[in-house]
């Protein structure tokens, strides 16, 4: 079976218009959107989501922005898709990460302390499996 990756287009990338841009690039490097919806992520869902980060300082803000509009959640697959959308993504902070990616491109720092960099895309095939089982849990 082909590898599978979860990624979240965050509530920045809704509200700007980017659902389809961000999407585009995906679609465009070959790899396949087998499953997909929009909703308003919950408390649980961004603590499960993120427990690697829900003890850090920046979590309640990182939570904030998560919750403050629809997201598009999605699942992507193809060989080495999880490398590949990381790849796309580009660095974590929007100002450094390199022209050509996702965040290069379409990200910049707003000035109000949040990193808003557009997109979410798991960090290996185990993260992978947890975070498809917290967005399309039925
Ligand atoms: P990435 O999304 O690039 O894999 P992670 O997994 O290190 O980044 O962090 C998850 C999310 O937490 C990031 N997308 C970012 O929104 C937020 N984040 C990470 N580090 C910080 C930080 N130092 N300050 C604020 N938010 C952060």
């Amino acid at each position: 079976m082909a590898q599978q990756t979860l990624i979240l287009v965050k509530p920045d990338g809704v509200q700007r218009g980017l659902v389809g841009e961000i999407l585009r690039r995906i679609e465009s490097k070959g790899y396949r959107i087998t499953r997909m919806r929009m909703l308003t992520a919950t408390d649980e869902q961004l603590a499960s989501h993120y427990h690697e980060h829900t003890a850090k300082p920046f979590y309640p803000g990182m939570a904030e922005y998560m919750k403050s509009g629809p997201i598009v959640a999605a699942v992507v697959e193809g060989n080495r898709v999880i490398e590949g959308v990381r790849s796309l993504s580009g660095a974590t902070d929007p100002t450094s990460a390199a022209p050509g990616t996702i965040r290069g491109d379409l990200g910049r720092d707003w000035g109000d302390g949040q990193i808003r960099n557009l997109i979410h895309s798991s960090d290996g095939e185990e993260s992978a499996a947890h975070e498809i089982g917290v967005w399309f849990s039925e």
